[in-house]
């Protein structure tokens, strides 16, 4: 056995080992096997492709519902890498799909901006998949790839040419796994789609669920971002002021070991009542209880020195 099989073979088991506790725990991965968990894989994957956007490589993606139960999203970002990695014998798109705690180069650290709540990414959705296929198109190429709950079953190859870049991920959530249900409901996908393009400004957003006989792809694009968002709020209330008030600040903090970028965005407009309706998000998650953001907004908007 040559060197580079037997690297291979010993990333391969740990490899295993490791999606086999997503499979087992799921709840401490994907926070539990309920029809909320099953939503949350897709967020999982989508977070993947919106950290492309917030890394200034993508500006389309596509959500698709399929008449098998499957579902896919693809972004035009940068595409998974293909290349092979020297620890480990793998290609890196094998890697970010397979490995739990692949740190470094292309595991979780420095790579994510926005962040599911477990942020474990799309290699957890693997594991808790039936099937899971991935297409990487990067230098001209068309890579593919297969896996089945977790364990890779089709190794990296090339399919084709193509121009461009992006990564086109389709899985079938896995009946073993979600017992309650493995029906996607078009209307929770579509509320989280709107929200993340109302969080992300210029990013587009489309989806089709094709077991639905219109065939018509819902889009979703804002311009203005928040703004268009906290407009819709009041559309129902009668504003005092037709534009809403948009302020933004980017800092950064050093801490003992890392240096952590702060960007805030607030946008206000006030209508004729007397009840206010705040909605908070960090790192595009929303925050029903608010938080420290929230509790130094206030204190900032009531004190008489800001003023
Ligand atoms: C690791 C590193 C890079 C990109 C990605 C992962 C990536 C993952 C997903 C998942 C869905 N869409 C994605 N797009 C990109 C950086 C790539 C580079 O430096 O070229």
């Amino acid at each position: 056995m040559s060197a580079e099989s037997q690297t291979y073979d010993a990333s391969k088991l740990s490899q295993l080992k490791g999606l086999e506790a997503v499979r087992k725990k799921p709840g401490m991965y994907i926070g539990g096997t309920d029809e909320r968990a099953l939503h949350h894989c897709v967020s999982e994957v989508l977070d993947n492709s919106v950290d492309e956007h917030l890394a200034g490589h993508c500006d389309h993606i596509e959500v698709t519902i399929h008449v098998d139960g499957s579902i896919s999203i693809r972004d035009d970002g940068r595409g998974i890498p293909v290349d092979v990695n020297q620890d480990s014998g793998l290609p890196g798109v094998e890697l970010v799909l397979t490995t739990l705690h692949s740190g470094g180069k292309y595991g979780q650290g420095g790579y994510k901006f926005s962040g599911g709540t477990h942020g474990v990414g799309a290699k957890c959705v693997n594991a808790v998949s039936e099937w899971f296929e991935v297409e990487v198109t990067r230098d001209g190429q068309v890579h593919h790839m297969e896996f089945e709950r977790g364990k890779t079953m089709k190794k990296l190859e090339v399919i084709g040419k193509a121009k461009g870049s992006g990564t086109f991920i389709t899985f079938k959530p896995d009946p073993e796994i979600f017992r309650e249900t493995v029906e996607y409901k078009p209307e929770i996908i579509t509320q989280r789609l709107r929200e993340l393009a109302f969080l992300n400004s210029g990013l587009e957003i489309t989806f089709l669920d094709e077991r639905k006989a219109s065939g018509e792809r819902e889009k979703f694009f804002y311009k203005d971002g928040i703004e268009e968002f906290v407009k819709q709020l009041n559309k129902s209330k009668t504003p005092i002021h037709p534009k809403p008030i948009s302020f933004r600040k980017e800092s950064s903090v050093e801490t003992a070991d890392k240096k952590v970028e702060i960007h805030v965005d607030v946008v206000l407009q006030y209508n004729d009542s007397y009840n206010d309706q705040v909605l908070c998000y960090t790192n595009t998650i929303h925050n029903p209880d608010g938080g420290a953001h929230l509790t130094g907004f206030r204190s900032a908007m009531t004190s008489r020195t800001s003023c």
